[in-house]
């Protein structure tokens, strides 16, 4: 008699889960593999064929997590469950995994709006399709072009207001002929629609000839060699498990498929009162909404929610030393699952290294001591944690910067090769309609767009029960007081924002600062602890509110927004973002209008850029880089660099 193979997986997993040491521990492989099998030996499982669209730790309750931590993270930690969600027989299933057991919990079939994010199998099956099918061949033909050069590729296809019945993804074809730019040569003009699950295409369009651009000049490989950089030190950077330890600093770095890289429990120790105090529980890039402005057939549907859609964590690239991290970085992989439940690695998806940014963290000359010129300052040096997401065209470095300050930088960097229509102009002086984008190259329209990346931000300031206080300053007019000649200043009148739907902010010219505030913790003179928020370049959607991708993404309309802690509620756009509805979003939930008054708070900052491309985007785009801080208020007795 044989062992069963999942009593086998079992005893080795139990093994691994006594070491584990952080209850926000990503799924090991070895787990990833276990509940695969878990998954299929249930009742679910041999019936037919399934795919797995979701696997990740199911979110521990936060009450738990904390005072694991408070006791000095003592033993290991009794809950590890998975979330998977599965379809089966054209039903999304949503199990809890049990790790412990071995067993499934619960298994609920949904049945609201959207679907869960694509395989990379379906996607790889779909692109393959249209090289089988005879209008594809015979379009290819009659262009006169060859079949082996064609590369198809899978984009999502939104929701305007049709009834939903299937999950299904556009294709959209590119000419390679003597460049690796494919994105520089679509064949403009052909769609096809294919159902991901019958793998059929269910409608194929071939509209209109737009000549195919040329190769030359497409190229974006380096022709540069990579300047030799010293290795660094790394001396201050301790990693255990997933916690790294950094001057200051002490916090847990994950990775999951959908959002990449998450920063949990983040503290900073307090030389004054001789202990970490609590930053951020978890913060993580929650959904990025990328509409095109272009509403032509073949473009319209170009409206895409990539992290809900495809994932930030499937997308993550092999990070390549000296060029996407400086030589002083250590590296983390990430683990997630396949379409068949199988643990998939990707070596090297998070870097962490010090930077020795060449700037100054403080300093002061001193020239009023008679007979001295006193100076002194310090030197910046940060810690950074970074991934790089590439999403089709797109590539998305991001970067969580900590600095010993205590301020905490998210950094967003676009580059990559911008989505491009095939035209028949070679010169601006041929055009006399709007043509929805700039003409980049010959025969080459780049679209405009935007970018939104919409952050997930469970600050704790000091402890979970938080306020958000809006800090404006107002002019006063001084004539009045008489006291002097000045006519005017300008003085802070703080309002505490009551509820959720007071909270979504639209940053304009009034001059405001945003802060999370512990309401119950003063420094010694007497403020309010807290940390602020500094927010980068002002942007929201322009589309009109009913418009329907707008529709789903709504909250692309504040910058600012924030809710009542509820776990379930990370994912901005909708956990089921693919064809989604809007209806589970960020709008919809602050539109509850909670009361937000020393609660546990969760706040959302949209990063945005409207993208009008320009010609030195053409063929590969110079990073753009925008983000936000968060900084100490009143947080420390004083600079705690000192
Ligand atoms: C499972 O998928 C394969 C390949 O798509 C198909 O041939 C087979 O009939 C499917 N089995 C069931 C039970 O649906
Ligand atoms: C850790 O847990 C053990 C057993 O539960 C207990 O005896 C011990 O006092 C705890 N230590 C700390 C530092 O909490
Ligand atoms: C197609 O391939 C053949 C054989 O490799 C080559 O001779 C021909 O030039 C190609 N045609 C085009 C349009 O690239
Ligand atoms: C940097 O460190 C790596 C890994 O330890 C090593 O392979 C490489 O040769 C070093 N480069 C320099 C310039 O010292
Ligand atoms: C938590 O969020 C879910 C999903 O939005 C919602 O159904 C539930 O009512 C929320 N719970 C509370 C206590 O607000
Ligand atoms: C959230 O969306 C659902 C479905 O569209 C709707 O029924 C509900 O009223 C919305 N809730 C709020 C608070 O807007
Ligand atoms: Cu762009």
């Amino acid at each position: 008699m044989t062992i069963p193979v999942l009593f086998l997986a079992t005893i080795w997993i139990s093994l691994l889960t006594a070491s584990l040491s952080h209850p926000l521990d990503p799924l090991t492989p070895t787990e990833i593999d276990k509940i695969k099998l878990i998954v299929q030996n249930s009742r679910v499982g041999p019936l037919s064929n399934l795919t797995f669209h979701f696997v990740d730790i199911e979110e521990p309750d936060k009450n738990d997590v904390l005072q694991w931590l408070s006791s000095h993270k003592n033993g290991s930690f009794s809950h590890r469950r998975a979330k998977v969600v599965i379809r089966v027989k054209h039903n999304t299933h949503e199990l809890v995994v049990d790790l412990a057991t071995g067993s499934i919990v619960s298994d609920k079939v949904y049945r609201g709006h959207g679907y869960p994010p694509f395989t990379f199998i379906e996607l790889f099956r779909a692109s393959r399709l249209p090289m089988k099918h005879p209008e594809f061949q015979n379009s290819i033909f009659k262009r006169g072009l060859n079949l082996s050069e064609v590369t198809c590729l899978p984009l999502t296809t939104g929701w305007f207001g049709e009834v939903v019945t299937r999950r299904v993804i556009r294709v959209t074809c590119f000419y390679r002929g003597g460049t690796t730019n494919i994105w520089a040569r679509p064949l403009e003009g052909i769609t096809l629609l294919i159902d991901v699950e019958s793998m059929e295409v269910i409608k194929y369009v071939d509209r209109l000839k737009a000549p195919l651009p040329r190769p030359e000049g497409t190229d974006f490989q380096s022709q540069r060699p990579n300047s030799v950089l010293c290795n660094g030190t790394n001396s201050q950077i301790a990693i255990e498990g997933h916690e790294v330890r950094w001057a200051n600093w002490v916090f847990h770095v994950a990775f999951n498929a959908r959002a990449g890289l998450i920063i949990s429990t983040a503290s900073i120790f307090d030389a004054t009162k001789q202990k970490f105090r609590s930053v951020l529980y978890r913060g993580h890039v929650s959904e990025t909404f990328v509409p095109y402005m272009d509403p032509t057939p073949e473009w319209y549907y170009r409206t895409f929610l990539d992290v809900g859609e495809f994932g930030f964590g499937r997308s993550a690239n092999t990070l390549v030393p000296l060029i996407d991290c400086p030589g002083n970085a250590v590296y983390m992989n990430g683990y997630m699952a396949g379409g068949t439940g199988e643990a998939q690695e990707v070596p090297n998806a998070i870097c962490i290294f010090e930077r020795y940014s060449g700037d100054v963290a403080w300093r002061h000359t001193e020239i009023g001591v008679p007979g001295k010129v006193i100076t002194s300052g310090e030197a910046e040096t940060n810690l950074v944690v970074r991934m790089v997401a590439t999403v089709g065209n797109y590539d998305y470095i991001l970067d969580w910067e900590f600095k010993q300050s205590g301020s905490i930088k998210v950094g967003v960097s676009l580059t990559g090769v911008l989505e491009m229509k095939a035209t028949e102009y070679t010169s601006t002086n041929q055009i006399n309609k709007d043509i929805y984008g700039t003409l980049v190259a010959d025969n080459t329209i780049a679209g405009n767009h935007d970018h939104f990346l919409t952050y997930y931000l469970d600050l704790d300031i000091d402890g979970s029960d938080n306020s958000f206080v809006k800090s404006k300053l107002k002019t006063v007019w001084a004539m009045s007081t008489g006291i002097s000649p000045r006519k005017s200043y300008w003085r802070v009148i703080q309002e505490r924002v009551k509820t959720e739907a007071d909270a979504r902010t639209r940053l304009g010219l009034d001059p405001v600062e945003l802060l999370i505030i512990n309401p119950n913790k003063k420094t010694k003179l007497g403020n309010h602890v807290g940390y602020r928020l500094i927010t980068g370049q002002p942007v929201v959607s322009l589309l009109l509110d009913n418009d329907y991708p707008q529709i789903r993404a709504s909250y692309t309309k504040y910058q600012v927004c924030v809710t009542c802690y509820n776990k379930t509620e990370r994912w901005a756009g909708g956990f089921y973002a693919d064809r989604s509805h809007g209806d589970d979003s960020l709008a919809n939930w602050s539109r509850r209008d909670r009361p937000l008054v020393n609660k546990d708070i969760v706040m959302w900052y949209t990063v945005g850029f409207h993208h009008n491309p320009h010609q030195e985007d053409f063929p590969v785009m110079p990073t753009l880089s925008d983000g936000f801080e968060l900084r100490p208020a009143n947080f420390f007795e004083r600079n705690p660099m000192l």
